[in-house]
């Protein structure tokens, strides 16, 4: 039995791949337009069954990935973007003791990898149950799990995540609004103090704070100029916290090992699924740095120790950006 029934197994894997990869979570989307039913009816107000809702002859998830409006038809711009990016605050039970109080690197990392795997709410055990491992990996690797700059940030999402993630020096709004058109929530570095948010008590670095803080934009609002974000200190109002572009924009800064202090350049880190499909298209490529590769079967999937629930759908606009490197093996 023990045989036949290791055959049935990799017979039921091939069947399941040759359909497409049934197993990836990927959400319903009755009109093929790129936005899931779930997006269209509780993010963007627009029709799940009409894949061009404003009849512009775009379809909907086009014009969101560019930027535009799927309500309002010629050039109209998409003035509002919400992801559903889960809630992690720093202290998740709230205790605001060591390692905890000093969370908000692997708070911010949680949001990411959770996002990407599909989820909109986590429950507290597992968020700190992921965050505790980046705890070790860090003691392992830097001796300590305060203050992790862009570098190291990037470096743990990159190596222990589902997501990739890229060090942007300078952006501007513009340049984080298209990252959250592309439905990628982008994680920034500030001087915590700048940010006036009065449920986070900052010491300031005239009083000998560092107030390094980090956060998740994971959404923009044109009409009142906020960002709409997960603040990963703020206990009381961190979930779709609201920042003024101008404050937002001039409190970023990276930590700096050299002076021990929140005072490097203004950066962020943009983020994206490793493993993305489209929409109508059951290929599955592993994507990183500027390059895409097909993953041709389950059990080389599988072997990687990759999840289904993992597998993003994107556009084909942006993964047309990728060069198609060698099928992975
Ligand atoms: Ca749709
Ligand atoms: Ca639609
Ligand atoms: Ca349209």
């Amino acid at each position: 039995m023990g045989k036949n029934f290791l055959l049935y197994l990799i017979v039921a894997i091939g069947l399941i791949f040759a359909a497409g990869f049934v197993f990836a979570k990927i959400e319903k989307d009755t009109d093929k337009d790129g936005l899931s039913d779930r997006e269209e009816q509780q993010i963007y107000n627009t029709d799940p069954l009409n894949a061009d809702s404003d009849k512009d002859s775009y379809l909907d998830g086009v014009e969101v990935s560019f930027g535009f409006s799927p309500l309002k038809d010629n050039q109209a711009k998409l003035t509002k973007v919400n992801l559903d990016v889960p809630y992690i605050n720093e202290a998740p039970d709230n205790n605001w003791t060591g390692p905890w109080k000093n969370a908000c690197e692997e708070a911010s990392m949680a949001m990411i990898e959770k996002y990407y795997f599909g989820k909109s709410t986590v429950a507290i055990s597992e968020a700190k149950v992921f965050m505790s491992t980046m705890f070790t990996k860090q003691n392992t690797i830097w001796g300590t799990n305060a203050d992790s700059d862009a570098k190291r940030t990037a470096q743990l999402i990159n190596d222990y995540t589902v997501a990739n993630a890229k060090i942007v020096d300078n952006p501007s709004v513009e340049d984080i609004k298209k990252e959250l058109q592309q439905k990628h929530p982008v994680i920034s570095l500030h001087y915590g103090f700048d940010l006036k948010n009065p449920n986070i008590p900052f010491v300031p670095a005239s009083r000998g704070g560092t107030s390094y803080h980090m956060l998740v934009i994971k959404g923009y609002d044109d009409e009142n100029k906020e960002f709409i974000v997960n603040d990963t200190g703020d206990r009381n109002e961190g979930d779709g916290y609201r920042y003024d572009y101008d404050l937002f924009m001039d409190s970023l800064h990276d930590y700096d090992f050299s002076t021990h202090k929140a005072n490097g350049p203004a950066r962020v880190i943009f983020t994206s699924a490793k493993l993305v499909k489209l929409t109508d298209n059951p290929k599955v490529f592993y994507v990183h740095d500027s390059i895409k590769q097909y993953i041709p079967n389950a059990t080389i999937f599988l072997a990687k120790g990759w999840n289904w629930d993992a597998v993003n759908v994107v556009t084909k606009e942006w993964l047309d950006t990728f060069q198609l490197g060698e099928d992975i093996k």
